[in-house]
């Protein structure tokens, strides 16, 4: 028997994709019958990763596709599964990576019609009007599967939307009947899905750009992503080199240049001030970002000209977003940079302005790196710096990151001081609670890796934390979870006072933020799935846990959570 549902784990196969994140259901039977037909005989097909919640599976290919680049699928059922992907969906949708859903659909017909009609209650609750509906605003394609016989061509036009810039999630249904219909095998050639080439800037644009750049006293690129090439990035460091240019991150939520270089000046998040490199910049060139300055508080200078260039320039899934480019450009960064290098050559180099560009540029960088190690001395209590630190210095340069550590998110960007692509990852969105399963992912992508995690407590709890601790177990991929434990939600407590500084809130000692009686985070993850636990409240106690959860991590081949109470 050779089903739709084989046709789709076939274009899976075909298309490069090794893992299936699922959450089976009702809707499912094609599939599963179809995946242990291919186990029988012995046909390839992707391995699945049993998930037992859906924001777990969809964070986990995110991380998948942030390490390796590929979208995995994840399945899940019908609307409710659909729905309990919850925020997964946008942080994915948000952060540009793709991901192929595919979701059953309640069967289509109640008499017996076709094989897979319905036989069972539940099936007329879950027939709901717009099931796509529930993700439309969030992916880059969605549709239904209607007839089996192109199921193969469905799944590659969508993985060809996952990949082209921008890309991001994509959105598969079909119902039961059609998944258990039985269709011809017909191969694809997969040189014919391929995603979008990437685009590059018109020669004339490319052209100004260099001009513009070259002429400037104090250039300045702002960006928050340019670190999902690492060609970009070799590109940008080597643009910045060239020509003395100042480069900081806004929001990043990859490594976009390494914060060691001398062109490097740091990174800006919620901070309440002006950045003074952004005040200072006569031309701010801002490349792959959403947020490069947050205006109310942070702004370049009135007369600076600003440049924009983006795969996605006008925010096309943003109502509200302009930035005062006086040119937008949609273009590959990496292709972008590149071509304005090129273009550099028609412009003679003034050697005495770049000295002078480079000149300023170390001092205010070595500042930048001054005013970081001191922040990361060891105080009284233990700090989240004085921590971030530490793990920088006992996980090495080649470990990935990933981080949801919202109020501390600049603390870990400046303190763990990466320097390599792809070392550093944040979910790109503002869902909560992609933190473990991204983890998980990060790890089933690149298997030699030391993976680590740094969540607020909150986040952790947003993380579903015994599935992500179930599933590292289960499927071999044992990270370092370390969870900031500032005693509860600090963001929204922020929020309140800046927005009613005098108001009654500010006062209160409590405004419903605080966990006063707070789980024992670690405890979590040692019942769920063997977690080594460790819990730390004093700068003295640091070091030793860290090594042995290290251990724990490495050599026993287990996950490991540190709950570490930070001032
Ligand atoms: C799914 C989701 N629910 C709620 C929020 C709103 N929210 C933003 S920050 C925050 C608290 C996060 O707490 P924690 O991870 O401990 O970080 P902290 O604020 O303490 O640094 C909440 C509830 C959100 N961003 N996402
Ligand atoms: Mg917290």
């Amino acid at each position: 028997m050779y089903t739709a549902s084989s046709a789709i784990l076939d274009a899976l196969t075909e298309a490069g994709v090794e893992y299936l994140f699922a959450n089976f259901g009702s809707d499912h039977p094609g599939l599963i019958e179809a995946i242990a037909q291919a186990r029988a005989e012995n046909r390839p097909c992707p391995q699945v990763i049993t998930s037992p919640t859906e924001m777990v599976a969809m964070s986990a290919a995110h991380g998948f596709a942030q390490a390796r680049g590929r979208a995995q699928a994840v399945l899940v059922h019908v609307d409710c599964g659909t729905q309990a992907l919850g925020g997964a969906v946008h942080n994915a949708a948000k952060g540009r990576v793709p991901v192929l859903i595919i979701a059953g659909m309640s069967p289509a017909t109640q008499e017996g019609e076709a094989r897979g009609s319905r036989n069972e209650f539940i099936q007329w609750i879950q027939d709901v009007p717009d099931q796509r509906g529930l993700v439309r605003g969030y992916v880059r394609y969605e549709n239904e599967i209607r007839v089996g016989a192109n199921a193969r061509q469905i799944v590659h036009r969508a993985l060809q939307f996952a990949h082209s810039a921008p890309s991001g999630p994509v959105y598969v249904t079909a119902t039961r009947e059609v998944l258990e219909s039985e269709v011809p095998r017909v191969e694809q050639d997969m040189s014919r899905w391929q995603p979008l080439a990437p685009s590059g800037l018109n020669p004339d644009a490319a052209r100004e750009i260099a001009g513009a750049l070259a002429a400037a006293e104090r250039p300045l690129i702002v960006t928050s992503f340019i670190g999902r090439s690492a060609d970009a990035v070799q590109e940008l460091v080597a643009l910045a080199e060239q020509l003395g240019i100042g480069v900081i991150e806004s929001v990043p939520n990859h490594m976009n240049f390494p914060t060691t270089h001398p062109c490097y000046l740091g990174v800006q998040w919620n901070e309440r001030r002006q950045n003074q490199a952004l005040a200072a910049a006569d031309l701010v060139l801002v490349i792959d970002s959403d947020v490069p300055w947050i205006g109310a508080v942070n702004r370049p200078g009135g007369s600076a000209r600003i440049i924009h260039i983006d795969a996605d320039p006008l925010k096309q899934q943003m109502p509200l977003w302009y930035i005062g480019a006086t040119l937008q450009c949609q273009a590959d960064a990496a292709q972008a940079l590149a071509q304005i290098r090129t273009a550099l050559g028609e412009f003679a180099s003034d050697p005495e302005r770049v000295a002078r560009r480079r000149e300023h540029l170390a001092k205010e960088h070595a500042a930048w790196q001054r005013g970081v190690s001191e922040r990361e001395q060891p105080r009284d209590v233990l700090t989240a710096e004085y921590l971030v630190a530490a793990i920088r210095d006992a996980i090495g340069e080649d470990a990935i990151v990933v981080s949801e550590s919202v109020t501390n998110f600049h603390v870990v960007s400046q303190h763990l001081r990466r320097t390599r692509p792809g070392t550093i990852f944040s979910s790109g969105g503002g869902s909560l609670g992609y933190n473990g399963g991204a983890a998980v992912g990060v790890k089933l992508a690149r298997p030699d890796a030391l993976v680590v995690a740094i969540c607020g407590d909150g986040s952790y709890l947003f993380s579903q934390p015994s599935t992500v601790h179930w599933m590292a177990r289960a499927y071999q991929a044992p990270f370092l979870h370390v969870v900031l434990n500032n005693g509860g939600w600090r963001a929204p407590r922020q929020a309140v006072l800046s927005v009613h500084p005098d108001g009654i809130a500010a006062k209160s000692p409590k405004i419903d933020i605080d966990f006063p009686q707070p789980p024992d985070y670690a405890g979590i993850a040692a019942a769920a799935g063997g977690a080594h636990a460790e819990r730390v409240q004093s700068i003295a106690e640091v070091g030793p846990a860290l090594e042995r959860a290290l251990h724990a991590v490495r050599v026993e081949k287990r996950a490991a959570v540190i709950d570490a109470q930070v001032a």
